[in-house]
């Protein structure tokens, strides 16, 4: 059915069919990008969980390689879970994952490339010893999962990882644990935990990483703590389905890791998106000096729908993170370069008045495969003299883009059919409080996104830190049925999956919209790039290995 069809994207990674999710040890290998993904060989569900393995040389273009490691012992019967991979320094590749073994206890298992001069690394070799860990006294079976990248202490001369797990009898506790180990094979549980937050439940895909708080440059997993570096802690809550960071300091001394916010400890703070995105994952990027993060996007059609297209799911565009030196407070993400590389012609736009309770249609032709840059001016005076009455803006509860204040929602309509019975909107919207400050939300509404029914439709969004003198802007990844925000240079980021039916191919419309009452609004600069096909494809024996 063709209306299934166009759901296929462009430039986002997806499997060739069936079903996928967490992304797995991603890394750089003797001269390639190496993807693994958690991956269903039989179905369009989650199940049979295997690892599906990519390769590529800009992480913009891929070869899909035969499956990486299948379910074939009693440790990893029931799935090859989430896992990380770790580059040694004699170059040697270390890969641990879960394996649910045949009684579904969750366990950790070594594995490593069966010939290390293969840069494909197309064969794995499970080490002897698996499991190499088992759930420790007071951890349950089923909470025990997802092994990060080991970074290097080198005061023990030794290795530590962290894993996800929860402590039901501490208030429902998300922890992570750390274990320590010299080869990978034998591990040392640390006293304590990394950190724990009371009633956040099981933290899956734990990752751990140094950010540099001086340079624009990404740092090695096993950069040492000291003076211009931070630690970032991310967990996926299983029980809200969403990526929780928090930015603080680690000593390897103690094993202690501190929030520099408790208040946005991780569990009630930060998230690195607040849309679809899930179980993500970073890694070192060696060739560019930066750190790299992949994350899930799932669906939110039915099942039934997906077993029917015969695929689920996506990656996001991977995406280069640092620290925000301005607010020094988050992260920024943004996408990695080598995605400007599909880029083809631009149009480009300035001073475009969008006056109050207005849609302003954008002549660019077909938009359905674009790449997005828009900066906005809105007038001071009128900040400075409006009082919104919505009090607690929120973008989930408030009405989305509909809904009508004195100072927003304005922004873009994106993924929009002629007509706008169909529009993902991504927008403002300011609030001034009684005090004067204004706070600034960014939200996606994707309410009218699609008229397909059997369809999840949310607000999604969060408040986007706006300095004084700074531009209000935008990037926006449009990829036929994605849409990746980054507001204010990645500060704040949303993922939407979304399913029009008429605004495809080349019925999909871009246009501006703003619907606040009070406050007239000026696109400043729009500049909209067409973007070329990325080449997702089986490696085959013409493909040179130079
Ligand atoms: N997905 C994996 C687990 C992980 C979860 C199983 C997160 O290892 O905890 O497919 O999506």
């Amino acid at each position: 059915n063709s209306m299934l069809l166009w759901q296929r994207t462009a430039f986002h990674f997806q499997p060739q069919k069936n079903w996928m999710n967490d992304p797995n040890g991603p890394t750089y290998y003797k001269g390639w990008y190496h993807l693994f993904y958690q991956y269903n060989p039989a179905s369009a569900m989650w199940g049979n969980i295997t690892w599906g393995h990519a390769v590529s040389l800009d992480l913009v273009h891929w070869f899909y390689l035969p499956v990486a490691m299948v379910p074939d012992h009693w440790y990893d019967a029931n799935g090859v879970w989430t896992g990380s991979a770790t580059i040694l320094p004699d170059g040697r590749l270390a890969m641990l994952y879960t394996g649910s073994t045949a009684e579904s206890v969750q366990v950790q298992n070594l594995a490593f490339p069966a010939d290390p001069d293969d840069p494909l690394l197309l064969k794995w070799v499970k080490s002897e010893s698996n499991p190499v860990l088992v759930p420790p006294p007071g951890i349950a079976p089923k909470d025990f999962r997802d092994p990060t990248t080991a970074w290097y202490v080198p005061s023990e001369s030794a290795w530590r990882i962290a894993i996800g797990s929860k402590n039901d009898s501490q208030r429902h506790a998300g922890i992570a644990l750390v274990y320590q180990t010299s080869d990978f094979l034998s591990y040392e549980l640390l006293p304590g935990v990394l950190h724990s937050v009371a009633g956040t439940g099981m933290w899956e895909c734990v990752d751990f990483y140094p950010v540099s708080t001086e340079s624009s440059t990404g740092l090695d997993t096993s950069a040492a703590a000291g003076p211009g570096v931070k630690h970032v802690l991310k967990a996926s809550m299983d029980d809200d389905r969403h990526d929780y960071y928090a930015i603080g300091t680690y000593e390897a001394a103690t094993n202690a890791w501190v929030p520099d916010h408790p208040e946005k400890d991780v569990g009630m703070g930060l998230r690195y998106d607040y849309g679809m995105f899930y179980a993500s994952k970073t890694f070192y990027d060696p060739v560019k000096q930066r750190r790299v993060l992949w994350g899930w996007i799932g669906e939110t059609d039915s099942e039934r729908t997906d077993l029917r297209k015969g695929w689920a799911s996506l990656q996001t565009i991977p995406r280069a993170v640092l620290f925000d030196q301005k607010t020094g407070s988050n992260l920024l993400q943004w996408p990695v370069d080598d995605v400007e590389r599909l880029r083809s012609g631009s149009q480009e736009f300035s001073n475009i008045s969008i006056p109050a309770g207005s849609v302003v249609p954008l002549d660019v032709g077909t938009a359905t495969q674009v790449d997005i840059v828009a900066e906005f001016g809105v007038n001071k005076s009128a900040l400075a003299g409006a009082v919104d009455a919505v009090a607690g803006y929120n973008c989930s509860t408030s009405g989305g883009a509909a809904g009508r204040g004195v100072l927003g929602p304005f922004g873009l309509l994106v993924l929009a059919d002629d007509d706008l019975s169909e529009q993902t909107a991504v927008y403002f919207y300011f609030v001034r409080s009684t005090d004067g400050s204004i706070s600034t939300h960014f939200c996606h509404d994707e309410l009218r996104s699609s008229q397909a029914t059997d369809i999840v439709k949310r607000v999604y969004g969060s408040l986007v830190p706006v300095l004084d003198g700074e531009t209000l802007s935008v990037r926006i990844l449009v990829d036929h049925s994605v849409i990746e925000s980054f507001a204010q240079g990645g500060r704040t980021c949303i993922t939407s999956r979304v399913y029009p039916t008429s605004a495809t191919y080349d019925g999909g419309r871009l246009f501006l919209f703003n619907n606040a009452t009070g406050v007239d609004v000026t696109a400043k600069s729009l500049k909209i790039w067409q973007m070329g096909s990325a080449f997702i494809r089986p490696f085959s024996e013409h493909d040179s290995v130079s």
